[in-house]
């Protein structure tokens, strides 16, 4: 029952130069596409970081009907992957996917032939053609290195991909539940942080200038290495908080330890992530949000989550350990 700090995830990413990112490559590579419709549907818009109904930008093909379709993110220099996520823009399942397939790029083939792509895996159900959904996540059984990476599908009704987002580490997210919040606005609730997709919200009710919160129960003591929090701006109404602190739950204390001071947040700051040097070791995780924005536009202090993901830290393979990262995993298998 003790908050722990361990030089595991340090170690790892000094073993293993990249696996320990949650950076978003998605942004540093340059998106293409087959077909694209309207000043919007663009394939460079899968790519800017932006999946928001209102203020966010999509790719789509211009036909009508059962559509094939693909894009694929082109980086300059190899990349290490190992996983995607998938998501769409609209809260309209007639624009999801029901399934769709995972290419990488061969060595220093042109990505504009077919055969020079490798297939990585088939998603979805491709039997039953109305399993659409919003939003998909895809981790590879190992990290690839490669230079692009392709989604492409077939029969679906004209999807329309907000992001597709490709991550050097696996981004299994570690199973929460929220165990105490502020009180959330009309309907936007709590479990709506935790759903899976960005298109819904907790919304807190005004705040003011006080304080607000929220408390994710991870069911018992996990090592967390790592988080995303997809802050909500839609409808122009919530939006991310001006300074907020990470903590973790001392069990030995009886109280919140602090992790991570975020001050100077961006208001359209849409996702923060944090990869921690020193993975925790804690039944509870808080946001807490010690300073509400309160510009005109949003004046009353509310904020708005999306979603938020806790993450495992990275374990390096076996073979790179050393003797101090042995250390950590012993108290890590011990502990979870
Ligand atoms: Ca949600």
């Amino acid at each position: 029952m003790k908050l722990h700090a361990m030089v595991l995830v340090l170690a790892a990413a000094v073993a293993l130069p990249g696996l320990a990112s949650v950076t978003n490559l998605s942004l540093s590579g340059t998106a293409y596409g087959w077909q694209a419709a309207g000043t919007q549907g663009v394939p460079g818009n899968v790519n800017t970081g932006s999946y928001l109904t209102e203020s966010g930008t999509w790719y789509g093909s211009v036909e009508e009907g059962l559509v094939d379709g693909y894009f694929y993110i082109l980086w300059d220099d190899s990349r290490t992957v190992q996983s995607a996520r998938w998501m769409s823009t609209f809260a309209d399942t007639q624009r999801g996917l029901s399934s769709f397939t995972l290419w990488s790029l061969n060595d220093g083939a042109d990505p504009e032939v077919p055969a020079s792509w490798t297939k990585l895996g088939d998603y979805g159900d491709f039997d039953n053609p109305s399993s659409i959904k919003l939003y998909y996540e895809v981790v590879l059984p190992q990290a690839i290195t490669t230079k692009a990476i392709k989604l492409s599908y077939t029969d679906q009704y004209r999807p329309l991909t907000g992001e597709f987002e490709i991550y050097s580490r696996d981004m299994t997210r570690l199973a929460t539940t929220i165990s105490d919040a502020s009180p959330s606005r009309g309907d936007s609730l709590t479990d709506k942080a935790l759903d899976g997709t960005v298109f819904t919200r907790y919304g807190s009710e005004g705040l003011g200038n006080g304080p607000g919160f929220m408390d994710f129960d991870l069911g018992g003591e996990q090592a967390v290495g790592a988080l995303q929090i997809y802050f909500s701006i839609q409808g122009g109404y919530y939006a991310a908080p001006e300074s907020f602190v990470i903590q973790a739950w001392n069990d030995d204390d009886g109280e919140w330890t602090d992790v991570r001071t975020v001050t100077d947040w961006p208001a359209m700051g849409l996702i923060y992530s944090l990869d921690l040097d020193t993975a925790v070791v804690t039944e509870k995780i808080r946001l807490n949000v010690t300073g509400p924005r309160a510009s005109s536009n949003y004046a009353d202090g509310s904020f708005g989550v999306s979603e938020f993901y806790l993450y495992a830290p990275v374990v390096p393979e076996p073979v790179t350990l050393s003797l101090l990262t042995i250390g950590g995993l012993a108290l890590l298998r011990r502990r979870v």
